[in-house]
């Protein structure tokens, strides 16, 4: 067992190494004990950090390492969450400033928002798609806080799963509008094709990555509320940013989304 100042430790050191904009080493290395439901007390501690430095709150979750092409990617092999705050949502009406920004990455996903509570532990992909108000093409900027974007499972769920920023289209689509198996996703950076993917590369189903986390908060007291957005995880892998660059999703029979980086 881990003593709950080391935990609060941890927490406070990702809470600075993202707002001073700096790199931290892996704490499984200091802390080999330290396992994955550790990781998500920690999680929940940074959250809390957050939200009351940055007078921000909790606008929804994220699913981590979802797809093959993300976990081949990471070398980590079984999905995180994550969650997201009200000041990590970005207009794509605007250029995005990398600034804040460590070592910022970008990915493709499918954003569901949520006209029900959703609560396991016994959640199916079809619960999931009852309690879904719309779906909308998504990207989510990921940045590590991790020495190279270099960590272990415990890790990363410690660091709220890589989470940032994230930018959600406009146009709303009720979930029988799409085909979300079979639906397809280009990726673009600079006009240049970098990945093409499907729906289903996550988990099969977008919305099983969901079912999955729903059956996994329950464990922790948590659930998916009325409201909340969640980014179902990367269907690619996931492309660094660098100023001047723009990067465009398009999903078969979904408008495309695109953002410009400053
Ligand atoms: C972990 C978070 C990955 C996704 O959708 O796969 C993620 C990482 O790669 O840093 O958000």
């Amino acid at each position: 067992m881990m003593k709950t100042d080391t935990l609060d430790q941890i927490a406070y050191a990702l809470y600075l190494a993202e707002r001073d904009v700096y790199e931290v080493t892996k704490f499984v290395e200091r802390y080999p004990e330290l396992t994955v439901e550790t990781a998500y007390d920690i999680q929940d501690k940074l959250i809390e950090l957050k939200c009351k430095h940055e007078q921000t709150s909790i606008s929804g979750l994220k699913l981590g390492l979802t797809s093959k092409a993300k976990q081949q990617m990471m070398g980590v092999h079984e999905p995180t969450y994550g969650v997201l705050l009200a000041n990590m949502a970005v207009n794509a009406q605007h250029p995005i400033s990398l600034k804040s920004l460590i070592h910022p990455k970008i990915e493709p996903e499918i954003a569901f928002v949520f006209k029900e509570d959703l609560v396991g532990p016994v959640v199916t992909v079809a619960h999931v798609l009852i309690a879904t108000a719309y779906v909308a093409p998504a990207m989510e900027i990921i940045d590590s806080r991790y020495l190279n974007f270099h960590f272990t499972l415990p890790d990363v769920i410690a660091d709220n799963s890589s989470s940032s920023r994230y930018i959600v289209g406009s146009q709303k689509y009720a979930v029988n509008e799409v085909d979300l198996v079979n639906m397809g996703c280009i990726f673009t950076q600079n006009d240049e094709m970098i990945a093409t993917s499907t729906a289903g590369s996550v988990m099969g189903h977008p919305a099983r990555a969901i079912a999955w986390m729903a059956n996994k908060l329950i464990a922790r007291g948590q659930h998916i509320r009325a409201g909340d957005i969640v980014l179902s995880g990367a269907l690619t892998g996931s492309a660094t940013m660098h100023a001047g660059d723009s990067f465009t999703v398009s999903f078969d029979g979904m408008e495309s989304l695109s953002v410009q980086v400053e």
